[in-house]
């Protein structure tokens, strides 16, 4: 189980304590930097922060199919990016490795290059929750060790994830995913604040972004600030239709007090959201003008 205690990282932050600098060529360092710009666990990191990182990670080269790289039930020891390939996860829900390629139980997701994996048992002191194996050959890994991850993306990039993870599993939306699930979703969260009367979405422009409320109140209108269709308080969600549907905003959402809202971007939210798309789609806005009774948008159906 995980305890506040064991996400402490275990060393006093005023040691002497400097990561391991692994000597690179120009080539593993711009393979790697492509590698991580694209995974939001590195992009809320300072430049020192960044530097320490490209200076620990080693590259690990899966020259061919069907390489096991980590081992459910295992201890944790690093970290991985992935820089080209793929790679199955597998998840026996007994948690026994048998013999042979059945005791790594059923096949639960992929990871593609530019994703990572074996954060869990990192941050949590845990067993590894699953198997991971290359999906094809000539796969290239680079690995962080142990305590460089829970020296510095802990104290960072997974804080941000710890102070989100509580607040998506009261979102009702959310709560049909699983905890792995809402903590991709925590990751690629960006924090906003508006002061009451802002404008946080604007009907007719194009969306960008999907909004969870996490602090305040908002309200929605359509036409003018006298036509409010819905109100919105912390929990409820808002921006899909324009990221579902391709199309403008359809109306426009004020802030009512002082506001945070999470956002996903659209690329996050069509890749995160996928398993909620259902639930989306059905929140229905047909008829709610009139009645300022039943506006919270998950209650209805
Ligand atoms: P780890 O250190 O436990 C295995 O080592 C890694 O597999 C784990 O960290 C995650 O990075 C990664 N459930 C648990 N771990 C997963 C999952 C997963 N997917 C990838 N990993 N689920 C799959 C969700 C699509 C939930 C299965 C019930």
């Amino acid at each position: 189980s995980v305890s506040a205690e064991s996400l402490k990282p275990s060393a006093d932050t005023y040691d002497n304590w400097s990561p391991p600098f692994h000597e690179k060529t120009p080539d593993q360092i711009s393979r790697l930097k492509h590698a991580i710009e694209g995974n939001f666990l590195f992009s809320h990191l300072d430049d020192e922060q960044s530097n320490q990182i490209l200076g620990a990670l080693v590259e690990k080269p899966i020259p061919a199919k069907d390489i096991k790289v980590i081992s459910q039930g295992d201890a944790g020891d690093y970290f991985y990016v992935v820089e080209k390939g793929s790679f199955d996860v597998h998840v026996n829900p007994t948690g026994t490795i048998g013999p042979g390629p059945e005791g790594m139980g059923s096949k639960v997701g992929t990871i593609e290059a530019g994703g990572s994996f074996g954060e869990l048992a990192l941050m949590y002191n845990a067993p590894r929750a699953a198997t991971i194996v290359s999906a094809e050959g000539n796969c290239t890994l680079w690995a962080l060790d142990r305590v460089t991850f829970r020296r510095i993306l802990m104290e960072s990039t997974f804080a941000r994830r710890r102070m989100y993870e509580s607040f998506l599993e009261e979102v009702p939306l959310l709560s049909s995913l699983t905890p792995y699930e809402r903590s991709k979703i925590a990751d690629a969260l960006e924090t906003q604040k508006f002061a009451p009367g802002a404008v946080i979405i604007k009907e007719g422009d194009p969306g960008y972004s999907f909004y969870l409320l996490e602090d305040g109140t908002a309200d929605a209108y359509k036409g003018d600030t006298s036509n409010k269709v819905l109100q919105y308080k912390k929990g409820d969600f808002f921006g899909e239709l324009a990221l579902l549907n391709d199309a403008p905003r359809a109306a426009s959402v004020v802030a009512t007090t002082d506001v945070k809202v999470a956002t996903l971007g659209k690329n996050a939210f069509q890749r995160l959201l996928g398993p909620v798309e259902g639930i989306l789609r059905r929140t229905k806005y047909q008829g709610v003008k009139a009645g300022v009774e039943e506006m919270d948008p998950l209650s209805r159906d």
